[in-house]
């Protein structure tokens, strides 16, 4: 059997991608065979991102873009495409979270989470879509979350943003299947990255953060997980073996959502 999984010839897009999540999926990635393809919004963000994929063995193709901005996507794009190739695979991995209780949110930070964490994959979908109809096949990947189908306190704008990356997931699948276009999610479950590393900190008294051991509790594992154990299914669904996997929200989260939690 040949193998599916490969991903050689392949040049992949992971949007947000110097560090974290991003750079575990990446790699991952490249070792299946891709072409990396990764941004930033600073050049300072990109040059660190590159050399830590050239510590890693990668020679990785790094851009300076946010990616809420349409017209500086869609140059970034053109770009890749000039420079590396038209993108076969798109992560859209680049997010933001702010943790206030919804009543002390002003309406410019809940747009702004919006703004980053489902504008942003709809306009770099929408900017790479047409070259992929163009070459006959795509695969699109959102980073989704356990709050795509959970709420918790202080994330309303987080919520809001993973429940409609959710939806919007499933939306270009039934746009574009017909274009042989796989659009999925990833619903990651919580991931030792800076992006946690608040609910993580040592006390002042030395004792771990509550959240920390709360979600312990939550996962069946009794551990936070790493961001390269998000690799494999990022390749599995970048891959031919996903050829029929459409609309889908791959929940990679240690169990959470099938766990009531540790009896205290
Ligand atoms: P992270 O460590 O905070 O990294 C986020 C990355 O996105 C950074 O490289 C950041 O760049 C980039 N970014 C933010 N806004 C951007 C913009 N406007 N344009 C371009 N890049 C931008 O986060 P992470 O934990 O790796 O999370 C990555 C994704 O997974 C996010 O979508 C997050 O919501 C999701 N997720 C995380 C967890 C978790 O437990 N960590 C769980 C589920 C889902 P800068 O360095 O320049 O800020
Ligand atoms: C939080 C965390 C989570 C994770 C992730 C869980 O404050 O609850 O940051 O939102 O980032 O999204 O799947």
């Amino acid at each position: 059997m040949s193998n599916i999984f490969s991903l050689e010839g392949k040049i992949a897009l992971i949007t947000g991608a110097s560090y974290g999540i991003g750079f575990g999926i990446a790699t991952a990635m490249h070792n299946a065979g891709a072409t990396i393809v990764f941004n930033d919004i600073k050049q300072e963000f990109v040059d660190k991102g590159l050399a830590a994929y050239k510590e890693a063995g990668i020679d990785a193709h790094g851009y300076v873009c946010d990616v809420t901005d349409e017209n500086a996507v869609n140059e970034m794009v053109a770009k890749i495409e000039k420079e590396v190739g038209v993108i076969d695979i798109l992560v859209n991995n680049a997010g933001i979270i702010k943790r206030i209780p919804m009543c002390d949110m002003t309406a410019a930070e809940f747009r702004q989470v919006i703004d980053v964490d489902l504008n942003a994959p709809f306009i770099v979908s929408k900017a790479v879509i047409p070259s992929m109809i163009r070459k006959g096949h795509g695969k699109i990947i959102n980073i989704c979350s356990m709050m795509s189908e959970l709420g918790r306190e202080t994330v309303s704008a987080y919520a809001a943003a993973k429940g409609g990356l959710k939806m919007l997931t499933r939306n270009i699948c039934a746009e574009y299947g017909a274009d042989n276009i796989q659009c999925n999610g990833i619903g990651p479950g919580y991931i030792a990255t800076p992006q946690t590393a608040p609910l993580r900190e040592t006390q002042a008294d030395g004792s771990r953060h509550p959240f920390d051991q709360f979600i312990c509790s939550r996962t069946p594992a009794g551990r936070w997980l790493n961001p390269d154990e998000l690799g494999g299914p990022a390749v599995f669904l970048a891959s031919d073996a996903s050829n029929a996997v459409n609309g889908h929200i791959l929940y990679v989260d240690g169990g959470i959502l099938a766990y009531i939690g540790k009896q205290p």
